[in-house]
């Protein structure tokens, strides 16, 4: 089970239970997660519902390493031979594991991919003819003391939703599969404080003096991608039950470096105001086209408008109260790490083992105002 309890930053402490999120077998996908929030002052131990710990999507993960095969002179000899004999660009160092003969080398055998190998691999480039290859690749290091934002965006998403019939203006489903993978990306990179998203994007913040693969932009932004990526295919079926995937979901991403607090929040504020004016111009465009309107009349209808004039047309034309929309849609979703407990693992006997860990947890708050970096001066700490 997933049993959580969240404790605020000033020290108010509420508790929370959040049940797991049990596997369909038959897909082998997570099913749709359920949180029931307890009262803080109701909480007590007995009150907590044990339930199944989330199993991995996966399970554990391990590297394959191809058998690291026996060393004898004269096969290395042959060995080297036979590597002569290939074309220039296998004729370097660069023999990839499991699919080549091993031959002698400073660092070992080539077949071992341990990182000495590799490191002594690498140094004996220096004698090599092709060693100024390297000089082609660009200092990608993004500067030091500066918070990191990685923000990916959806590729294509317009038709990309079209196609899977999201609901408009606004699919939970989808927004909620978004939010997921954003969870598991901070689940796999610890040095991201907080991810802001909408739509089809997420913005991941690393802290200023993170040295996460050597701040090097092309690694980072590229991991995240593809954390992101691929667990939007692992986890689709679970959000979008009866939808099959029938496109390439594809992100791209970028990095950007803000050397003050304020350009940071200025950041982030900047996003979830077009999460704000997105939405409501968005939820009075679909209801103008669902009430008979063209996109066209609909699209002069809202030119220029400003907020006060949309509500009161959703309000007097459709009845709807913008305040009263769900948060995740006017807001967007906000990742932090809050304390929790969290099952580890299940004794022999059955019962859980529980530990208190940093857990990536979702709102759907304010982050513009103060309030919310005043309750969580952790974000900004040094
Ligand atoms: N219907 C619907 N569309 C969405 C939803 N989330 C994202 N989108 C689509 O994704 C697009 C994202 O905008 P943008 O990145 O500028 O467009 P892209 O270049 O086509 O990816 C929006 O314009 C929507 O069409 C959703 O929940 N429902
Ligand atoms: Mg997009």
């Amino acid at each position: 089970m997933w049993l959580s309890f969240q404790q605020g930053v000033n020290c108010s402490i509420a508790y929370r239970a959040v049940a797991s999120l049990p596997l369909n077998r038959s897909s082998g996908a997570l099913d749709t997660p359920q949180s029931i929030i307890l009262p803080a002052r109701s909480w007590q131990p007995q009150n907590l519902t044990f339930v199944p710990r989330r199993p991995p999507i996966f399970q554990p993960r391990y590297h394959s390493r191809a058998p690291v095969q026996s060393f004898t002179p004269a096969a290395a000899a042959a060995a080297a031979d036979s590597e002569r004999d290939q074309k220039p660009s296998c004729a370097d160092n660069t023999v990839r594991a499991g699919s080549s003969p091993v031959f002698t080398h400073p660092g070992g055998p080539v077949g071992a991919s341990s990182s000495r190998a590799r490191r002594a691999r690498r140094g004996s480039m220096a004698n090599s003819k092709y060693e100024y290859v390297k000089q082609y690749e660009l200092d990608d290091t993004l500067l030091p003391g500066c918070w990191i934002v990685i923000r990916i965006d959806g590729k294509g998403f317009t038709k990309f939703s079209d196609l899977h019939g999201f609901e408009k203006p606004n699919d939970k489903r989808a927004l909620d599969l978004m939010d997921e993978c954003a969870r598991e990306v901070m689940n796999e990179f610890t040095d991201i404080r907080l991810a802001y998203g909408e739509s089809d994007e997420y913005s991941f913040v690393l802290g200023r003096n993170t040295d996460m693969y050597g701040r090097r932009a092309s690694k980072l932004v590229s991991l995240l991608v593809s954390c992101f990526t691929a667990n939007y295919v692992a986890r689709w079926s679970a959000h979008l039950i009866d939808t099959p995937l029938r496109a390439m979901p594809m992100f791209d991403g970028r990095a950007v470096c803000y050397p003050l607090d304020s350009n940071l929040r200025d950041y982030l504020a900047w996003r979830q105001a077009d999460t704000h004016i997105n939405n409501q111009y968005n939820t009075c465009f679909w209801a103008l086209v669902n009430s008979g309107k063209t996109p066209a009349e609909a699209q002069a209808t809202l030119k220029g408008t400003q907020t006060a004039f949309k509500n009161e047309l959703l309000f007097q034309g459709f009845g709807i109260n913008y305040a009263h929309l769900p948060e995740q849609f006017k807001k967007g979703s906000v990742i932090i790490r809050r304390r929790a407990l969290v099952e580890v693992k299940r004794r022999d006997d059955g019962s859980p083992v529980v530990r208190e860990r940093a857990v990536p947890t979702v709102l759907h708050v304010d982050i513009i105002r103060d309030e919310f970096w005043e309750s969580n001066p952790q974000l900004l700490a040094p």
